[in-house]
C-alpha cells in the first residue's frame, strides 16, 4: 500500500468535514432516509427498502418485502420463509411423528415458526378432505389463521373424534409434531408450512412440505361412557357405546370389576359381544368398581376410566327352621359340587406346582387351556393379560387377502438388494436396503419366493409374513412389508447383522460372560411370553431360528412351522410316532416328547425346546445329543436321559433347562417364570458362580446318564472334549477310565 502525502490528507479530511455538516442539514439523498426532518443524520434505507424520492422520512420495503408490526423503521424489510425440508414420518400404529429441518430461506427472520395442516385421504390417490370433516378425524384447522390451534397438546374435538398435536399444532418452535389419535389403515397428506410475523402480509400462497403416510392397524380406542342402568343386591346392567375409532371390526368386549375395598386381592373379567352386560354374583351392599375394554383382530383398546357402583342393600331375612335346613342343605350341596370342580380342575393339569412364588404373571393356564367366559384373577399381583390373540392365517381362503389385512405393500422399486446372504425355505434371503416416501434409507433381509412356485408354497410363504405382521415386541423380528404386486415376491424384515444365534455362538466360541449369555436368553424369553401370551405356539424353537442384531439383542424369527392352538387342548392323537407334522419335519432334538409322540404342541412343548436353546447357547452352539440319531434321542429321553450341563455352565441354569425338561408338560414353569428366573440371576451374579446343578424344586433329581458315541475319539480326554465335558478329565483318571474300553463297560455296568 502506498503512502499518502500530508496534504492530500488534510484534504480529505476537509471533504468529510464538508459531506458531514450537509447531511446534517441537507434534505437526504435517494436511499438515504432521515425519520425526522432537521439536523439528523440520513440513514441507509435498510436491506430489502429503497427510497424513490430525495428527503425520504422512511424506507419503503421492496417487493414480496415487509415489516411487521413491531418492526422499527431502521429494521430490514423481510419475507415469508420457504418450506421445511427432508421431512422424516415415522408412523407408529395410528400416529405418526413427523420431523424436519430449517427452511433453507428464513426470510431473513429469526421468529420462525410451523404449522401442521391434516387431510385425510379416501384411498390409494383418491380425495383429500380435512380431517375435520370426516368422523374419526379432527383438527385438521386453518394453520396460517391458527383459529382451531391446541395448545400444549390439548385434545381438539369435533363431534366424536379427536386428533391429537403434541406439542400443538401450530405456533410451534421446534421441528417435529405427534399427531395421535388417526383411523387406522387410512392415507393421511400433511402439509408443513414455515411461518414468521410477516407471512400474513404477504399475498403469495404459502409454500410447503407435504408429506403423505398410511396408517396401521390398531386397537380400538377408549369405551368412553359407562352406564349401569339396573341394580339390585347381586347384579349390575351396564351398558356403553362402542369406541369413537374401533378401528376394526369389534369381537367382544372386556368387563373388569372388583370390590372397592378389595382390589388388590382379585378381580374377575366377564366377556360380552355387544354394547351390554349384566354382571351377577355380586355382593349386597357393596361398591365394586368396572371398567371395560374393547377388542378387534389388532388387540385390546385401553380400558375405560373406573365407573363405580353399588349393589342395593340385602333386606333383612326372617328364617324358620324349615327355611335354615334348605339353606343348609343348598350350601353342603354347593359345597360338594365346588370341591368335584376342584378336583376335576386338578386332573386337568390346571395347577402351578412350580415356582409358587412366580405364580403371577400373565394368563392364568385356565385362560390358555380353555375358552372360559368368565375368569378370576386371585391374588396382589395378577398383572391383568392384554388379551390379544393371533389369528391363524391359514383360515383365510386367500393367503394374499390375509397378507394385506395385516402386513403393508411395498413398492418393489423401494428396495435396493445387495447381496444374498442365505438360502430359506422358500428361496434366497439377501441384504438390502428400503427407502420408504420421507424416510431414510434402512437395511432390511428380504425374504424372496423363488420362481416356479406352486400354490401352496405361496400360500406358505405368505402366512409367514401374515404371522410375523401380527407381532410387534422388541424380541420378535419384525416384518417391514411384504412385496406381491410383483416378482419375486419377498418378504421384508428388519436386518440383523449378527445372523442367526447358532452360528453367531460358534463363532464366537468361549467370548461371552455368563451374564452376557444369560441376557441373551433372556431376550429370547421374553419374545417367547409375549408370542405365549397370544396364543402362539411357534414349534420350531431353536438357536438356529433366533436372530442377533448388532447390540447382542435376540430376537425369534421363522414362523413357518407354526399352527394355531389346538381347539380342544385335550383331544388325544392316535399316530405312532412319526417324524413329520404336516409336511415338515419335526425337529426331534428339539421337541418335547408329547408332541413328537401325539402331536401334542403347546406353549409346555416351546417350553421344553427352549431348555434346548438354553443348552445350546450354554454350550456355544453345540448340536444337542451330539451325533446321536434321531430315533435313539427320542429313546433316551423317554428313558430319562437329560442333556448335562455344558462346560461352564452354572448350576442355577442347568437347572433351570431340566426344569424345561420336565415329562409332565405341566410341570414344567412358564415363560413369564423363565423371565423372572434370569432376571433374578442377572440381578445376582453371584448365583451364577454356583457350577453345582441344584435340584429341582419339586421334582427329583432327572436322571444324568450320558450316551457315549467313540465314533471320532481316539481317547477318553478327545471324548470328554469332544462332548463338551473336559472337565471332568480328572474326575475319570481318578476313577481308573483311562481307555474308552473303560468308559463302556461302565456305561454297560
Ligand atoms: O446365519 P445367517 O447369517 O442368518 O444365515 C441365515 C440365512 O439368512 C438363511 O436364513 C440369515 N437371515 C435370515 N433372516 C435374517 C435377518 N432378518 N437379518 C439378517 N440375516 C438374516 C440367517
Amino acid at each position: 500500500m502506498g503512502v499518502q502525502s500530508p496534504s492530500l490528507q488534510s484534504s480529505l479530511f476537509t471533504l468529510f468535514i464538508l459531506s458531514f455538516s450537509l447531511s446534517l442539514s441537507a434534505a437526504c439523498e435517494m436511499g438515504f432516509y432521515k425519520p425526522v426532518a432537521g439536523n439528523g443524520l440520513c440513514g441507509k434505507c435498510p436491506h430489502h427498502s429503497h427510497s424513490e424520492t430525495r428527503a425520504a422520512l422512511s424506507c419503503p420495503c421492496d417487493s414480496n418485502y415487509y415489516r411487521a408490526a413491531d418492526d422499527p423503521p431502521a429494521a430490514p424489510c423481510s419475507r415469508p420463509p420457504s418450506a421445511p425440508v427432508n421431512v422424516i414420518s415415522s408412523v407408529n400404529g395410528t400416529s405418526v411423528n413427523l420431523e424436519w429441518d430449517r427452511p433453507q430461506d428464513t426470510g431473513g427472520r429469526s421468529d420462525l415458526k410451523y404449522s401442521v395442516l391434516c387431510q385425510k385421504c379416501s384411498g390409494e390417490g383418491g380425495p383429500c378432505g380435512d380431517c375435520a370433516s370426516s368422523p374419526g378425524g379432527a383438527g385438521g384447522g386453518k394453520a396460517g389463521g391458527g383459529a382451531s390451534a391446541s395448545v400444549g397438546g390439548m385434545v381438539e374435538r369435533l363431534g366424536t373424534a379427536a386428533v391429537r398435536f403434541v406439542p400443538r399444532q401450530t405456533g410451534l418452535t421446534e421441528p417435529w409434531v405427534t399427531v395421535l389419535n388417526l383411523v387406522a389403515h387410512t392415507n393421511y397428506s400433511f402439509r408443513l408450512l414455515a411461518m414468521n410475523a410477516v407471512t400474513h402480509l404477504s399475498n403469495e400462497p404459502s409454500t410447503y412440505a407435504l408429506v403423505n403416510i398410511t396408517t396401521n392397524q390398531a386397537a380400538p380406542s377408549e369405551v368412553m361412557e359407562i352406564r349401569q342402568q339396573n341394580t339390585s343386591q347381586n347384579s349390575v346392567i351396564l351398558l356403553w357405546h362402542e369406541p369413537n375409532q374401533p378401528n376394526g371390526v369389534i369381537l367382544e368386549y372386556d368387563i373388569k370389576y372388583y370390590e372397592k375395598e378389595n382390589e388388590a386381592h382379585s378381580y374377575s373379567t366377564l366377556k360380552s359381544k355387544n354394547t351390554s352386560a349384566r354382571v351377577s354374583g355380586l355382593k349386597p351392599g357393596t361398591k365394586y368398581i368396572f371398567q371395560v375394554r374393547a377388542r378387534t383382530s389388532a388387540g385390546c383398546g385401553d380400558f375405560s376410566q373406573n365407573v363405580e357402583i353399588q349393589t342395593g342393600k340385602a333386606a333383612p331375612l326372617r328364617y324358620n327352621t324349615m327355611t335354615i335346613i334348605w339353606i343348609c342343605m343348598a350350601l353342603v350341596s354347593g359345597l360338594v359340587t365346588f370341591l368335584a370342580i376342584f378336583i376335576c380342575r386338578k386332573r386337568q393339569g390346571y395347577t402351578l406346582p412350580h415356582y409358587p412364588s412366580l405364580l403371577h404373571c400373565g394368563y392364568s393356564k385356565a385362560f390358555q387351556d380353555s375358552d372360559e367366559e368368565k375368569m378370576h384373577y386371585q391374588n396382589g399381583h395378577v398383572s391383568f393379560p392384554d388379551a390379544r390373540f393371533y389369528i391363524d392365517p391359514h383360515t383365510y381362503e386367500d393367503p394374499c387377502q390375509a397378507v394385506h389385512e395385516f402386513a403393508r405393500e411395498i413398492e418393489a422399486s423401494r428396495i435396493k438388494i445387495e447381496k444374498i446372504i442365505g438360502s430359506g425355505e422358500f428361496g434366497e434371503v439377501c441384504y438390502g436396503r428400503m427407502r420408504l416416501p420421507g424416510k431414510r434409507d434402512i437395511p432390511v433381509a428380504l425374504k424372496t419366493l423363488k420362481a416356479g412356485y406352486t400354490e401352496k408354497q405361496k400360500r406358505d410363504f405368505l402366512a409367514e409374513a401374515s404371522i410375523m405382521a401380527q407381532f410387534d415386541h422388541p424380541n420378535v423380528i419384525r416384518l417391514e412389508g411384504v412385496v406381491t404386486q410383483s416378482k419375486p415376491a419377498m418378504i421384508i424384515t428388519e436386518y440383523m447383522e449378527n445372523g442367526s444365534l447358532d452360528s453367531f455362538l460358534r463363532r464366537h466360541d468361549g467370548q461371552f460372560t455368563v451374564i452376557q449369555l444369560v441376557g441373551l436368553l433372556r431376550g429370547i424369553a421374553a419374545g417367547m411370553t409375549y408370542l405365549s401370551d397370544l396364543g402362539y405356539i411357534h414349534r420350531d424353537l431353536a438357536a438356529r431360528n433366533i436372530l442377533v442384531n448388532s447390540n447382542l439383542v435376540c430376537k425369534v424369527s421363522d414362523f413357518g412351522l407354526s399352527r394355531v392352538l389346538e381347539d380342544d387342548p385335550d383331544a388325544a392323537y392316535t399316530t405312532s410316532v412319526s417324524f413329520h407334522i404336516e409336511g415338515g419335519k419335526i425337529p426331534i432334538r428339539w421337541t418335547a416328547p408329547e408332541a413328537i409322540a401325539f402331536r401334542k404342541f403347546s406353549s409346555s412343548s416351546d417350553v421344553w425346546s427352549y431348555g434346548v436353546v438354553m443348552w445350546e447357547v450354554t454350550s456355544y452352539g453345540e448340536r444337542p445329543y451330539w451325533n446321536l440319531t434321531n430315533r435313539d434321542v427320542i429313546k433316551s429321553v423317554e428313558e430319562g436321559y437329560r442333556l448335562p450341563a455344558p462346560m461352564g455352565c452354572p448350576g442355577p441354569l442347568h437347572t433351570l433347562m431340566l426344569d424345561c425338561w420336565q415329562k409332565d408338560r405341566n410341570e414344567r414353569p412358564r415363560f413369564c417364570q423363565i423371565v423372572t428366573v434370569l432376571d433374578k440371576l442377572i440381578r445376582n451374579p453371584e448365583n451364577l458362580k454356583s457350577m453345582d446343578t441344584l435340584c429341582s424344586l419339586n421334582s427329583p433329581p432327572l436322571m444324568e446318564r450320558a450316551i457315549p458315541d467313540f465314533s471320532s475319539c481316539n481317547s477318553v480326554n478327545d471324548w470328554l472334549d469332544t462332548i463338551k465335558m473336559s472337565r471332568y478329565k480328572d474326575h475319570f483318571a481318578a476313577g481308573g477310565y483311562q481307555t474308552l474300553g473303560h468308559v463302556i463297560s461302565m456305561n454297560q455296568g
